[in-house]
């Protein structure tokens, strides 16, 4: 490990030492094993080769009569590059769902029930639950591993008309945070939902049920469904709960639109019937949007990383414009995709490893202080003030006979 470790390999270590659950232990470490670092190492190759063939152009191509054909030989490798970088943006930001939990949050109108589904969830009295509508003002947040993926769940206020100060601040925050929501469990009253099917003469078997349920007043949920992201209705799990109040006949009804559907459960938060199945629904599609990608590619773990790697690309977008018209400006262009791409690699200094390492790490570790955790590393700078590695092995020891594994 000494002296080869770069940026993303001492963020995949810190990741290793918060990973709470088994994706986010196997995605630390594909990332400690260097599989972020070889990725973008190649791509500056890339680049760099580029660039080089480009100088030369420019200083030699008039003088020394070099090829013409290098100009769109270096167009054509970059337009190559181009699209590996594009397709690795457009991985829904599965790796940082992975590290950071998936974010799901609970809606729908007062007193249906989300409380209670979040309490359930948790298996914990965290949330008040009350039948009184409007019990919930502020959202309150919870993390659960969900078959091995960390999942934040978050229960919110009712959505609904309100003169109440108070309750139109909740009912902000809530619209707010399932506008960025990675899913969302959308509760609704089952009795209510099979009245206002059959008062509109709704036959369920018209096509996506979420929509006619859009369409039969729960608009509120139209725009918001809307706003989320490009899969939109694909991670929209409907709840149709306290099934417990509901006749023989009525019960019958709301299966066979839980048979229908793939996005609706049947759900009684209290006595339980129907959670074994919404739980299963519920971590598939977790993991459908945390992994999936066949040969566990390297994804981007951090917003971070994803700055750069946008940045890198408009580079290269820019460089495409700026080639017709100025060689010199579209060499610099090239000169800034590589300087994005290092800042991810980065070259580690002594003050990147603790930073990235002590961010949360001493929080979590209650039994390392922050000030044992500072003096240890007073200690190992002053032996081994360049060598990177070897304070970074040292750290994972002295980590390791704390933690006694
Ligand atoms: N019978 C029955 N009652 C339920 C069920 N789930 C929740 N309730 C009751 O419905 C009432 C409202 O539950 P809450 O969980 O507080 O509802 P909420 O959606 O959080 O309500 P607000 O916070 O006001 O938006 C409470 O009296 C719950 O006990 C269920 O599955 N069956
Ligand atoms: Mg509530």
């Amino acid at each position: 490990m000494a002296d080869k470790l770069d940026l993303t390999e001492v963020e995949g270590l810190a990741d290793l030492l918060n990973a709470e659950t088994e994706a986010q232990r196997r995605q630390a470490l594909r990332q400690m094993d260097g599989g972020l670092h070889k990725l973008y190492t190649d791509w500056t190759d890339r680049v760099k080769r580029c660039s080089a063939r480009l100088e030369a152009f420019i200083d030699f191509g008039e003088d020394q009569h070099l090829d013409e054909s290098i100009l769109p030989s270096v167009q054509k490798d970059l337009e190559v590059l181009k699209n590996e970088i594009s397709a690795h943006l457009q991985d829904k930001r599965k790796g940082e769902k992975v590290r950071s939990g998936v974010f799901t949050v609970i809606i729908g109108r007062p007193n249906v029930g989300k409380s209670t589904l979040m309490n359930y969830l948790c298996q914990k009295e965290v949330a008040i639950v009350s039948p009184i509508a409007g019990t919930t003002r502020d959202t309150l947040e919870f993390s659960l591993n969900i078959s091995g993926y960390m999942v934040n769940f978050c229960d919110t206020a009712g959505i609904r008309e309100t003169s109440d100060t108070i309750e139109q601040e909740g009912v902000k925050r809530a619209k707010e945070r399932s506008s960025k929501a990675d899913m969302l469990l959308f509760i609704l009253e089952a009795k209510r939902t099979l009245e206002m099917l059959s008062l509109k003469k709704v036959s369920p078997k018209k096509k996506e049920f979420i929509q006619i349920i859009l369409r039969l007043g729960e608009s509120y949920l139209q725009s918001i469904v809307a706003n989320q992201h490009e899969e939109s209705n694909a991670n929209t799990l409907i709840l149709l709960n306290k099934i417990d109040l509901l006749s023989e006949e009525e019960l019958m009804k709301v299966k066979q639109l839980e048979e229908k559907y793939s996005s609706i459960c049947a759900v009684s938060c209290i006595d339980g019937t129907g959670m074994q199945k919404f739980m299963n629904v519920l971590s598939e599609r977790i993991k459908e949007l945390c992994c999936g990608h066949a040969g566990e590619l390297p994804t981007i773990t951090q917003e971070r990383h994803r700055v750069c790697v946008k940045n890198c690309l408009q580079d290269l977008i820019e460089f495409d414009e700026c080639i017709k018209l100025d060689i010199a400006i579209a060499a610099d262009k090239l000169r800034h995709a590589m300087n994005e791409l290092g800042k991810i690699t980065g070259r580690i200094r002594i003050n990147d490893i603790l930073d990235v390492i002590f961010k949360d790490f001493f929080d979590i570790l209650s039994f390392v202080s922050p000030s044992q955790g500072n003096s240890l590393f007073v200690s190992l700078l002053q032996e081994e003030e360049n060598d990177c590695g070897r304070i970074v092995l040292a750290l994972v020891t002295h980590i390791e006979s704390q933690m006694k594994i």
